[in-house]
């Protein structure tokens, strides 16, 4: 999925309660999407920002699920899966997305989906808003949460 043709999104998020789940694989990766997840937060002015680190991907519905229950206006997802030898990827990718979605969806509650599923490490880095890279996915996923309450609310 390329990159191009994304909004530019610029919304006041004061007042709101957001928690970032963020998975601990791949570590340079994961610092960067985080960085640019609390940077985009600030430029929304959301004040109340906390940030959840779990093993893996696999993990993150369970603790957005719990975010949610304790009053999260929106939650964001980030994570970084590498394509391995084996099928694995391919299930921990389908877990981490059907099951944000579903907590999303049943909940009410906006979840941003910053989880990169990438073939290589150099793809995810590209990705990750470090020195560098072309694009911030964790700040997408942060102003999409975002925005996605804002719109909502406006309903
Ligand atoms: C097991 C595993 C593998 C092989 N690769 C990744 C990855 O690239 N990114 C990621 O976020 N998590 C990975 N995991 C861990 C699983 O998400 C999960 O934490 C474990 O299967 C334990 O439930």
């Amino acid at each position: 999925m390329s990159g191009a043709g994304a909004p530019s999104i610029e919304v006041d998020g004061s007042g709101l309660r957001v928690t970032v789940v963020a998975a601990s694989w791949h570590t340079e990766v994961m610092d960067g999407l985080v960085a640019g997840a609390r940077r985009a937060l600030e430029a929304a002015h959301v004040s109340h920002v906390s940030v959840v680190r779990v093993p893996g991907s696999f993990e993150l519905p369970v603790a957005a699920a719990r975010a949610v229950e304790h009053g999260a206006d929106a939650v964001v997802a980030l994570g970084v899966v590498i394509r391995g030898g084996t099928p694995h990827f391919e299930y921990v990718c389908q877990a981490a997305t059907a099951g944000l979605t579903d907590v999303s969806v049943r909940s009410g509650v906006p979840v941003g989906f910053g989880v990169l599923t990438c073939d290589d490490e150099q793809q995810a880095l590209d990705r990750a808003g470090l020195p560098g890279s072309r694009e911030d996915k964790g700040a997408e996923a942060a102003q999409a949460a975002v925005a996605t309450v804002v719109a909502l609310r406006s309903l």
